[in-house]
């Protein structure tokens, strides 16, 4: 044993802040008429799956510090302890499916021309929902990545009993983007040009305070886009987006199709 043990559609734009229940054909109307789509998840959208999110009242960062877990400083310092909160989570993920959520946004993708999906998720469960253009902007928990050769490859050992090397010898690490951390370049310059090409973009399920995650939200409206918010709570996105609609991904997402 390790130690880790009715919907309401609202416009709620900041400058009046009136509640005006929101009109959901508008919303189905505008993404069945868009070409090009593009959606942003955060940890939200997998919560009724039943995976922790890192902010909140229930949220990961609770109870862990994010300088001891999510850093290469603390991996640097304590990778066995980094390690066995990623074997934590892994454990807890491999018996988790994809919610009505995950496979509404596989079944909007298979509807539009062009479809983006950005992910900050590292569960991989937009895939098993059969999402396929998926940009995971913050890696993959199920795989791994050699601080020696650098070679990423699929590691879906769980538990993972002892410290995992690679056969050149290097420690192997997760394969997700740490605090501090740039993001893969390429799949940075992959959502931005799926951001500036999108005529209706969704936010599903995030916080909205990570970034580079955050502004890409701000930059689709910038840049055109139609961007609507789902989320169960108000975000420092809400006032600069189209729409908010106050209610959980898997009931509001479904009754977009
Ligand atoms: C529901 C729901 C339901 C619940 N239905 N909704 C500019 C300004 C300030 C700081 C920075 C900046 N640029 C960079 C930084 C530093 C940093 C950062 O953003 N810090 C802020 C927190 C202050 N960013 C970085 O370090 C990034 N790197 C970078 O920018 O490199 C360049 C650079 C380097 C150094 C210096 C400067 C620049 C990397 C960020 C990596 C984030 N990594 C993590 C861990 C990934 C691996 C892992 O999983 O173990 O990514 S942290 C964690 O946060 C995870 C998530 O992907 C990410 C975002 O969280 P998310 O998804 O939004 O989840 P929550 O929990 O926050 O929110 C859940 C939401 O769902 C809530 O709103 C709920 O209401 C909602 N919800 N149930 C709908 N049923
Ligand atoms: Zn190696």
């Amino acid at each position: 044993m390790s130690i880790f043990g009715s919907i309401k559609f609202v416009d709620l734009k900041q400058h009046n802040m009136q509640n005006i229940t929101y009109n959901l054909s508008d919303i189905k109307e505008r993404l069945h008429n868009s070409k090009a789509v593009t959606v942003l998840t955060g940890a939200g959208i997998s919560a009724e799956s039943g995976v922790p999110t890192f902010r909140g009242n229930n949220g990961l960062w609770k109870n862990f510090r994010p300088e001891d877990l999510a850093t290469p400083e603390a991996f640097k310092s304590n990778p066995k302890l980094v390690w066995e909160w990623y074997d934590w989570r892994r454990r807890t993920l491999s018996t988790i499916k994809p919610n009505p959520a995950h496979i509404a946004i596989a079944e909007i993708e298979k509807r539009v021309k062009e479809f983006t999906l950005i992910t900050q998720n590292v569960d991989g469960l937009h895939q098993l929902a059969g999402s396929k253009n998926v940009i995971e902007l913050h890696g993959n928990i199920w795989r791994v990545k050699c601080l020696s050769c650098g070679r990423v490859s699929e590691n879906r050992e769980a538990p993972i009993r002892i410290l995992p090397y690679c056969s050149c010898g290097g420690l192997l690490r997760p394969a997700v983007v740490w605090f501090g951390e740039m993001l893969e370049d390429n799949n940075l310059m992959k959502a931005v040009a799926a951001i500036d090409k999108c005529e209706f973009m969704f936010v599903v399920g995030t916080s909205g305070v990570v970034q580079p995650a955050a502004s890409l939200a701000l930059r689709a409206k910038d840049e055109g886009a139609f961007v609507v918010e789902v989320n169960i709570e108000r975000t420092p996105l809400s006032a600069s987006v189209d729409e908010t609609c106050l209610g959980k991904a898997g009931d509001i997402l479904p009754q977009l199709l």
